[in-house]
Order: C-alpha cells, then structure tokens, then sequence
C-alpha cells in the first residue's frame, strides 16, 4: 500500500512537471554572461508580448566543450544555449540544432534590425555543411584572444609576442585560459610565423593544422610553459590580474576589460594586446538544440536580448562586446577620452574615426591581423587528449594550495562534527 502510495505521487508529479514545462525557459549560458537583472525582466517582457507565463531556468558553464558534451550526449533539454563559433559549426555538422524562426507577431525583430554586418559575414564563413550558420545561431558577444598584463612589471614589446608566456621572467605569474581550441590557435600563429610572413602559409590554413606533427609541436610548447605557469583559469584569470598575484594573462578581450577597469579602481595598471604574430577573433551566439522544450520562448528570449537597451545593460554588466551593430550601440560606447578609430568593417562607413576603447572594439587594423577558428571534427580528441596531458604535468603551486585547504577544510569539518557527535553523547549519558 505504502509502495503504491509513494508510485502515485511520482506519477503525480512527473505528470505536473510535464505540463509546466511549456512555461519553462531552460539557458544555459557562459558564468558571468548577462545583466542577471534582465532574466525576471524577460519573464515579464515575454508575458506582455505573448500573454503566456514562462520561468527562466538559468544554468552557465566556463568551458565550450563541457557544454557540448552535455548536449552531444542529449540528457539535456536546454533550450537555448550559447556556444562558441567552432563549436556552433560542429553542431550545424552534427544535426543537433533547430532553424532560429523570426514569427514575433506584433514585436518587433530585435535581431535582423541590429545585427552587425560584419558578424553575419563572419558566421557566413562557419561551415554548416549546407547550412547557414546565419539560420541557426544569432551573436550575442564578441571579442579576440590576447594578452592582458602588468606593465609594472612586463613591457609593451615584452607583451607583443606570445612568447611572453613562455618568458622565464614571469615564472609563477602567468595565467593561462583553460581553453585547448583557443590557445592551440594562438601557438600555431607564433610557431608557424616564419611560413605566415613568406606566404606559404595563411592564417586561416593554419586554423586547420591538426596533423599529429602540429600538434605534438604545440604539446612540446606547451609543455615549456606549464613549467612556468600559476594556473589554468577558465574564469579567475581576471582576478588574479587585479590583485597583482597574476603579471600576464592569456585570455579573452571582455575578460581583459573587466579587469583592466576593475584594476583602474584598485590603484593598479593592466593592458591588453593582441600579439604581431595574429590571434584569433570568436563569436558567441544563441541557438536552440534539437532537444529544446520551449523553442518559442528561446526565440523571444534570443530577440530581447537584442533590444538595443538590454544589450546596453549586458556590456555594462560583464565587459564584453555586443555582436549589435545598431546606432544606440555606438553612440553608449563613444567615449572622447580614446583616440579615434577605423570601426567600418563594424558600425559601416560612418564609423571611420570613432572615439571608442579598442580592447572592446579592435581597430580595423587588428582585425585584419585575426581569424576565425573552425571545428575540428574527429580530430577534436586529439586535442583534448593533449590538453590534458600538459596540464597534467603542471601541479602548480596555486594547485596544490587550493587541494591542501580543500583537505584541512574537510578534515576540520569531519574533526568537528565527531567531537560534537562525542559531546552530545557525553552528556546524554550523564543524564
Ligand atoms: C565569460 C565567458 C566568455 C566567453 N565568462 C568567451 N567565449
């Protein structure tokens, strides 16, 4: 009876949540991605626009390929989800996403008003094997990998190479992104320079250098500067930078603005530079997985968030780049305390000489010297498999630090919980 009892109740529930789930909005996003202000404002947004209710549920992630195993496995009912460039196109290739409809009824079309050129021809680019990326993913942020450092304590021409990770000077002092696709990227530019300035090789080739050669050459590389690295960071990189423990960071440019501005207040100096060598550009974008319960409030919640004033509020919030090209955009990020800039490929041919910081906005002279990343297909293991192997070899002193308070926290923990357990003992048996 009881047995059938608790049955009943399961289905009960199974059977509520089934029917709730139409008003649920499942995200996933990357951490500290979004102006968490505008999530409840979406929820009352949505209600307004469609008279139907709907709940967020917000997940994040730190690394591109946690996310996709999640989804390649399917366990997963996101409905909306915001990878990266290379790994939307190994989704396209996959067949794991669904075309972004534009059906909004009366509201208006956030995403095709806003939209920069300049994104649209770059996911133009992402191979969807027969699709356009353009139907299955709209840009959220943007922004190019480099180097963020201390110029206390590194030089502009010490930091305009990507050699500088592996500069013995900063041993201990160097954080570098948990991001295998990225940073393999950026290796391949400085190992391969020489090919890059005869000509026998062009960036975008060397974005698909998988051989086992190549990738034994970055191993070694790496290898060198595990040796001298503080830590692997998917997200403390920044902090590490502002509180002057980290001198060089390779990392992502809205992670670079985030500190430098976090720094200014501190007292201390941090810049950011993408290396002579080229360094890559990334995108992130909104899709809608195969999996998805509620595509329609992934669709509107994809369009409110490219509503000019929310995209406003987002950059704000986490320092990177809207992919919103729309003239409210531009006119928020004007600022004449920075020199002019070339910003066509961006804003159009209006935006030739725009006051406006170049770590969020490149200059068009640093774009011209960046590329695109693609998906490596079966080769992606390849990678991981050597990822790890270097990060394996590099107990760092931070590492052990964090396992040796992670252990004295648990041994307290369990230390005190038996003393207490002996004392109530004690005294119950007093009594
Ligand atoms: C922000 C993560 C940014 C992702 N925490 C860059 N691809």
């Amino acid at each position: 009876m009881k047995r059938l009892t608790v049955l009943l109740a399961a289905a009960i529930l199974a059977a509520g949540c089934a029917s709730d789930r139409s008003s649920i909005l499942k995200v996933y996003n990357w951490s500290d991605y979004i102006d968490e202000s505008a999530i409840p404002e979406f929820e009352q947004w949505y209600q307004e626009q469609t008279g139907e209710s709907v709940k967020v549920i917000y997940q994040t992630f730190d690394i591109n390929e946690t996310m996709l195993s999640k989804i390649e496995k399917g366990h997963e009912d996101y409905d909306v989800v915001c990878p990266s460039d290379y790994i939307i196109e190994r989704m396209l290739a996959s067949d794991l996403l669904l075309p972004i409809g534009r059906d909004f009824g009366d509201t208006p079309n956030y995403i095709d008003d806003n939209l920069s050129p300049y994104i649209r021809s770059c996911f133009d680019k992402i191979d969807g094997k027969g699709k356009n990326a353009n139907d299955y993913a709209v840009g959220y942020m943007w922004g190019t990998t480099g180097i963020l450092y201390n110029p206390k304590y590194v030089s502009d021409e010490e930091a305009s190479t990507w050699d500088v990770i592996r500069n013995p000077k900063f041993a201990d002092k160097i954080f570098i992104k948990d991001s295998p696709r990225d940073v393999y990227s950026q290796i391949i530019l400085y190992l391969k320079q020489k090919e890059l300035a005869e000509g026998s090789v062009t960036m975008d080739g060397l974005m698909n250098y998988t051989s086992d050669a190549d990738i034994d050459a970055v191993e070694q590389y790496m290898k060198e500067v595990s040796a001298l690295a503080a830590g692997w960071e998917a997200d403390f990189g920044k902090d590490q930078m502002v509180q002057e423990r980290g001198w060089v960071n390779l990392t992502w440019s809205g992670d670079a603005v985030w500190a430098i501005d976090e720094a200014q207040e501190a007292g201390v100096e941090l810049k950011y530079v993408c290396p002579r060598e080229g360094a890559t550009v990334w995108f992130d974008g909104w899709v809608i997985p195969k999996y998805a319960q509620n595509p329609k409030a992934a669709r509107y919640w994809i369009n409110f968030l490219s509503r000019p004033d929310i995209v406003i509020r987002n950059v704000e919030e986490v320092g990177y780049v809207s992919t919103s090209g729309a003239p409210e955009i531009l006119e928020a990020f004007t600022d004449d305390s920075f020199e002019p800039i070339d910003l066509t490929y961006f804003f159009g041919e209006a935006a030739d000489s725009v006051c406006a910081n170049p770590v969020l906005y490149p200059d068009k002279s640093v774009i011209d010297n960046c590329t695109m990343e693609h998906d490596w297909g079966e080769n992606t293991g390849k990678l991981i498999e050597m990822w790890s192997r270097v990060k394996g070899d590099n107990a760092n002193s931070l590492t052990y630090i964090i396992l040796a308070v992670a252990v004295l926290a648990i041994v307290g923990a369990i230390v005190a919980a038996r003393r207490k357990k002996s004392s109530r003992r004690r005294k119950g048996s007093r009594r």
